[in-house]
């Protein structure tokens, strides 16, 4: 799972990036970054790998989320081409927002006004995709001339679909595609398309605002003042949050969201060589479940023992769940839940 922090110059990415991963890039107030690439790799927290691993007392693996920082996107710099290449390779994207007051740090457009920068930034991820659009469809309305083609007749179709939909103004993300509409359009990896979060990097005295979309979601944080307790250790940090009426820090809230806007859950395979989680999307089979850990699972499937964890450490472990017959042989087809641990079958 890859999340890019961008957004425009000065609006708190490298603090935000630092909370997150818990780095400690360097942040400035006047020298700009040159747009060099931050990149930390950073764990899920899940408290029931502890509960499933007194089972077995070995490593745990958690999920995993790579974090990028951009460095600075200047008004109108979407379109550049490393940065284009960056964002489609991202599984979400997180949008910066300055919402903090500092008369040292100018404001390009003169004012702080983070709604006016959240549409402003919509609207370069739709234009962006219209460019995508526009030069791909000259290309296969040249090679139609020469030749007659049916696939390239449809999809010609569907992206003059899709360009009169982003000529609204409306993000891919607001679209209701027909499934093989989407996976034929998968390949451009549309910026307006991806699930974004914009961040609102408030000033200390601000109230916290939130709100949901469609694969979108606005959330707000104090940067400065996360930042500033980054040594305390966490009881302390805890209690200087709650001064604040904050009840969780920005990297755990960042965590949930994400999981929740993205429509990801966690499973889990135990066994005495590790204890470990696995991210998936809602929905996702067993078939697929088992691609996620190896190939070699997905192609020899043969059957999915499967139990809930928390029936797992009520029974007292995986043999015991075994003799009372209370794990469940399912098939390709089984829609893998939230919290299970999956044990896949298969030929080699
Ligand atoms: N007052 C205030 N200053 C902040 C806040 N967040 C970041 N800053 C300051 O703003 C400056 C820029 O912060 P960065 O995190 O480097 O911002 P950035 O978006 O990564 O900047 P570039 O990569 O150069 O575009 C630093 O001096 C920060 O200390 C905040 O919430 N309040
Ligand atoms: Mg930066």
């Amino acid at each position: 799972m890859i999340f890019t922090i961008f957004g425009y110059p000065k609006t708190g990415k490298t603090t935000l990036f630092n909370l997150l991963t818990g780095q400690r890039e360097h942040v400035d107030k006047f020298a700009s970054s040159k747009g060099e690439l931050h990149k930390a790799v950073v764990s899920v927290p899940d408290p029931r790998l502890e509960e499933l691993n007194k089972f077995y007392n070995t490593k745990i693996k958690h999920a995993q989320i790579e974090y990028l920082d951009t460095g600075s996107l200047a008004f109108g710099e979407v379109k550049t081409a490393t940065f284009l290449d960056i964002l489609r390779r991202s599984d979400g994207l997180i949008h910066v927002v300055r919402g903090f007051e500092d008369p040292e740090i100018v404001h390009p457009a003169g004012s702080i006004d983070p709604m006016r920068d959240i549409s402003s930034m919509e609207d370069e991820l739709i234009i962006s995709d219209i460019i995508t659009i526009e030069k791909r469809l000259e290309r296969i309305e040249k090679d139609l001339k020469r030749n007659k083609s049916k696939e390239l007749e449809s999809e010609h179709k569907v992206l003059i679909k899709i360009k009169e939909f982003l000529e609204q103004n409306l993000p891919l993300r607001e679209m209701d595609l027909a499934r093989d509409e989407d996976f034929m359009i998968r390949g451009f990896q549309f910026l307006s398309q991806k699930p974004i979060i914009h961040m609102i990097n408030l000033s200390e005295g601000d109230e916290l605002v939130e709100s949901d979309g469609k694969n979108k979601k606005i959330l707000s944080f104090y940067g400065k003042i996360e930042e500033e307790i980054m040594d305390l250790d966490e009881d302390e940090r805890k209690l200087f949050l709650k001064e604040y009426g904050i009840d969780e820090s920005i990297r755990d809230r960042f965590i949930r969201e994400s999981y929740k806007l993205m429509n990801l859950i966690s499973f889990f395979t135990v066994g005495e060589d590790e204890v470990r989680a696995w991210t998936i999307r809602k929905g996702d089979t067993a078939y697929e479940a088992a691609g996620k850990i190896h190939t070699d699972l997905q192609k020899g499937f043969i059957r999915a023992e499967v139990i809930y964890w928390e029936d797992f450490v009520k029974v007292g472990g995986f043999k015991n769940a075994k003799e009372k017959a209370l794990l469940r042989l399912e098939g390709k087809d089984y829609i893998v839940k939230d919290g299970d641990i999956v044990h896949i079958r298969f030929n080699v």
